[in-house]
């Protein structure tokens, strides 16, 4: 079967480029993988049936022909594990690519999140504390280790969610780093892909 990843139908103008199926669509590409987006509005996913697939009623959600997957880590973990696109094929460069994808979800977006969903300031301090520390790590590299991976996708995911508040401008070397994800060939198609679902399925009035 074709792999089926789910996507929202349409997400106001704020969030499209953002929804984060981006990092399955973006995953696949890398790994030159086919899928289908099963596209799904608020209503679907409120319906018992979305959630035996997406407990939390979110996208992404993924299938392919023996797994059932949510959670946009575990599924890029998964794709990454088919890919030397994505992770070393051995043991200690696979461990370290699981390292970075846990740190950009645990050690990174839950301060970024703080910022970006509940705008409280407070979290300034730690935030750049976690991007200063990054920077430090990335400074002199182009890539978390030497060669690009599903670790510096799941990042680039995180830190470009910091653009549009300026916490990224006052790490240079981070943005640069984002950017030179971005300019991925692979990124680019996923990032398309998101956004003509959007276009075509834009709502009169928006
Ligand atoms: N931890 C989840 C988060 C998924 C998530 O937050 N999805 C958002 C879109 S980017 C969503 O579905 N929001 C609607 C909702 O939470 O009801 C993952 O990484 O897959």
């Amino acid at each position: 079967m074709t792999i089926e990843v789910s996507a929202f139908r349409w997400v106001p103008p704020f969030a499209q480029g953002y929804v984060r199926d981006l990092r399955v669509r973006w995953a696949l590409e890398e790994a030159g993988i086919p899928y289908h987006a099963a596209l799904v509005d608020r209503q679907m996913c409120a319906s018992g049936d979305y959630r035996q697939w997406q407990p939390f009623g979110q996208v992404p959600a993924y299938r392919d022909n023996g797994v059932e997957l949510f959670e946009s880590g575990a599924i890029v973990l998964h794709i990454a594990a088919k890919s030397e696109a994505l992770s070393p094929a051995d043991e200690a460069g696979r461990a370290r690519t699981t390292a970075w994808v846990i740190a950009a979800l645990n050690s990174i977006e839950p301060y970024a999140q703080i910022l970006i969903q509940l705008k409280d300031s407070r979290i300034e301090p730690l935030l750049d504390a976690r991007l200063g520390a990054l920077s430090a790590w990335l400074e002199g590299k182009d890539y978390l280790e030497g060669r690009f991976t599903a670790g510096d996708l799941m990042m680039t995911t995180v830190l470009r969610e910091l653009v549009n508040s300026g916490t990224l401008a006052r790490f240079p070397i981070l943005d640069a780093y984002r950017q030179r994800c971005e300019a991925r060939p692979a990124f680019g198609r996923a990032l398309e892909a998101q956004m003509q679902v959007f276009r075509d399925n834009a709502p009169a009035n928006a």
